[in-house]
């Protein structure tokens, strides 16, 4: 039998390789869903890493396995291995191929950085606990009495690079708390424990902490910023998908910390106006007219009302049987 060429099965092997980390690198389904217009930036980096690294597994691994069979001690084989001592082109291209991968990864990196808003935090006027714009200047305005003082730097993700210079659409102070996330709409005065988001709307939170340093993650959306006390961050982005998703706070901040979690839910534009319109009369609502009802107080018939669906007869029913028993 002829033996193939090495360069040959070489060749195979490498096509090979290629072909199971391209596949594997795009059908791993590691991710949740994306819910975001920044998270298929990140997934895009991810797969691409993923790519290289199963390749790099394959390679590595695979060598190992074919070595242990090729090379392993024959019987009645007492001679020693050969000795091997250095190659220096074998470590210079060794070292070239990591050094051009690790450059090619930190300069996408940054590319998608900058396509997620990373480079434009604070180039925004924000709500009333920030700064205000003022021909060109940035003039620190008086602080809210309800929040801890903040500075006015600016970390976080700001406009992605096709919504500078534009106002965000909805505005939200998030504030984060042993061991809960406050959020609060500035322009509609409604206060609330989960975060409610049109979908499609450019979407600012302002991030503060009132005690320790929390961090703001929803895996769907890709996207985590750390919520720091005396300073202020912020997270911009644009929901893509109508759906409930988990908000998880990512920083140890204590003893209850795996119980910081809430949820924002993502709505159709209709239901965010009627959201918004149901959340600002229920908050403006007198408490006086929510007390609860004394159950002593009320008739059979009026105690039992709430239940007769569940009792499976009608209210005249009811009426009747009370009738009866008067
Ligand atoms: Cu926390």
């Amino acid at each position: 039998m002829q033996k193939i060429p090495v360069s040959l099965w070489t060749l195979v092997a490498g096509v090979i390789v290629t072909v199971i980390s391209i596949w594997l690198g795009q059908n791993h389904n590691l991710l949740p869903v994306q819910a975001s217009e920044q998270a298929p930036l990140v997934d895009g980096f991810f797969n691409i890493m993923f790519t290289i690294a199963i390749a790099l597994f394959l390679v590595v691994e695979g060598t190992i396995l074919i070595f242990l069979v090729k090379y392993r001690r024959r019987q009645g084989d007492n001679t020693d291995g050969v000795p091997v001592e250095g190659n220096l082109q074998l470590e210079i291209f060794w070292t070239a191929i990591p050094a051009v991968i690790v450059i090619g990864l930190g300069i996408y990196s940054v590319d998608v950085y900058n396509q997620m808003g990373g480079f434009e935090p604070g180039s925004h006027p924000h709500s009333s606990a920030h700064v205000t714009h003022v021909r060109g200047t940035a003039l620190a305005a008086t602080l809210d009495d309800t929040l801890p003082p903040t500075t006015n730097t600016n970390i976080g993700i700001g406009a992605s690079p096709h919504s500078q210079g534009k106002q965000p659409d909805l505005l939200v102070d998030v504030q984060g708390m042993q061991y809960a996330w406050i959020f609060n709409y500035p322009n509609s005065g409604i206060t609330t424990s989960e975060l409610h988001i049109p979908v499609g709307a450019d979407v600012q939170l302002n991030l503060s902490a009132q005690d320790v340093i929390h961090s703001f993650w929803v895996p769907q959306f890709r996207l985590k910023q750390d919520a720091l006390p005396g300073m202020a961050t912020q997270l911009r982005f644009v929901a893509t998908k109508p759906g409930t998703y988990p908000v998880v706070c990512a920083e140890l901040c204590g003893g209850y910390h795996g119980s910081m979690r809430t949820q924002v839910i993502v709505h159709t534009p209709e239901e965010f106006d009627s959201w918004l319109a149901q959340s600002q009369i229920a908050q403006k609502q007198d408490l006086n007219s929510l007390v609860a009802v004394n159950p002593a107080e009320l008739s059979t018939s009026e105690f039992l009302a709430p239940h007769v669906h569940d009792l499976g007869i009608s209210a005249a029913t009811l009426a009747q049987l009370e009738q009866n028993n008067l």
